[in-house]
């Protein structure tokens, strides 16, 4: 009797420690797979991101320092903004007489986030626009600028930062170059699908003329009062121009071997139709925009190999270009109105 009690109690014991150990397995098990990475995007309702990162694939042929990824504007629950934006007013009066400081531009414009980032509330942008701005000792026009081009870009409804591009030291200027990182060093920071490429004397005189991109790249700028509000020549292509991610890329970007004024945009032009492209352009009414009159400062003046070097764009638009792109990042602030690019470029 005692023996079959003591057997049973035996038996009762095991069993229980049996039981207890495959609980406990089971429990693992879920913990396990609730945790799990791969299972996480299959029970969405326990995971939500906050924050929508997207890290870029960095381009290796350009200065690889990490760089901090801007978040995703939001998307949830919000329409596409309209093909025509409801609040723009059409021509507008545009002059550089009176004075401005950064302090009072930043005042008037509230809704810009730090490093000069911006996108409409109520609807989801059709684009992200990244604005490259090449720069050096412009700070008097840069004001006038981002006076008057903050407000526009926000009635074109555009999603959009802005980047100045600031060419270190005092070796010659390098236009074409400037271009090339303002589009690499925005990339690295968020999935822009757009670049307008824009120099900073130069404002539209009226909303309709969108700094977007178009099926062919655009060129913005297209009826300048320095120029009699007309084009001085068919194929120009400078002061402010827009690509497409795929459209600027197909030609390899801008030459980098420019130093010194002029020749460097005719070389895109001649980029985009060796690659079979189309420039587009507003008519010359909504095309008007102003420039600020300026001396042409040292370090910038007319580089007398332009026209070798554009005779030779059939020979170097696969070797010069994002896929020679080379320079050493300074700086890069995160200004309220805008990004600030501090660039060693080299020399030539
Ligand atoms: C052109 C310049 C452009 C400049 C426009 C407008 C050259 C190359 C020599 C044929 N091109 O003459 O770079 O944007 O004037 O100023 O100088």
């Amino acid at each position: 009797m005692t023996g079959v009690t003591f057997s049973f109690g035996c038996f009762g014991r095991l069993c229980a420690l049996v039981t207890v150990l495959g609980v406990a397995q089971l429990l693992i098990a879920l913990v396990y797979i609730l945790y799990t990475e791969e299972t996480l995007s299959l029970v969405p309702f326990f995971y939500t991101p906050l924050l929508n990162i997207t890290r870029l694939p960095s381009n290796g042929s350009v200065d690889d320092m990490p760089s901090e990824t801007l978040t995703q504007a939001p998307s949830v629950a919000r329409e596409t903004c309209p093909e025509t934006p409801p609040h723009l007013v059409g021509p507008l009066t545009i002059n550089f007489t009176h004075s401005l400081s950064l302090e009072a531009v930043q005042k008037f414009n509230p809704e810009v986030m730090e490093g000069g980032r911006w996108w409409p509330k109520d609807c989801v942008a059709r684009q992200k626009v990244a604005i490259i701005i090449p720069f050096r000792h412009r700070e008097f026009h840069l004001r006038y600028w981002l006076h008057y081009l903050h407000p526009i870009l926000q009635r074109q409804q555009q999603e959009y930062a802005i980047y100045v591009i600031n060419q270190y030291g005092e070796t010659t200027f390098n236009r074409g170059m400037l271009m090339n990182v303002g589009y690499a060093e925005a990339r690295k920071q968020y999935d822009y699908d757009c670049f307008v490429f824009s120099d900073v004397d130069i404002v539209p005189m009226d909303d309709r003329n969108f700094y977007k991109c178009y099926s062919q790249p655009r060129h913005i700028s297209v009826a300048v009062d320095k120029f009699g509000f007309r084009l001085p020549y068919a194929q120009i292509f400078g002061g402010v121009t827009a690509l497409s991610l795929e459209q600027f890329t197909k030609i390899n970007g801008y030459p980098n071997n420019y130093w010194g004024w002029g020749g460097e945009d005719d070389d895109v032009s001649k980029r985009l139709s060796m690659r079979g492209m189309s420039i587009s352009r507003p008519d010359s009414q909504t095309g008007r925009c102003r420039m600020i009159k300026h001396q042409r400062e040292a370090h910038n003046a007319p580089n007398p190999k332009r026209f070798n070097n554009l005779s030779r764009t059939r020979q170097t638009i696969n070797s010069d270009g994002l896929n020679s792109l080379q320079y050493r990042v300074v700086s890069v602030e995160k200004n309220p109105l805008y990004t600030n690019v501090t660039v060693d470029i080299g020399k030539p």
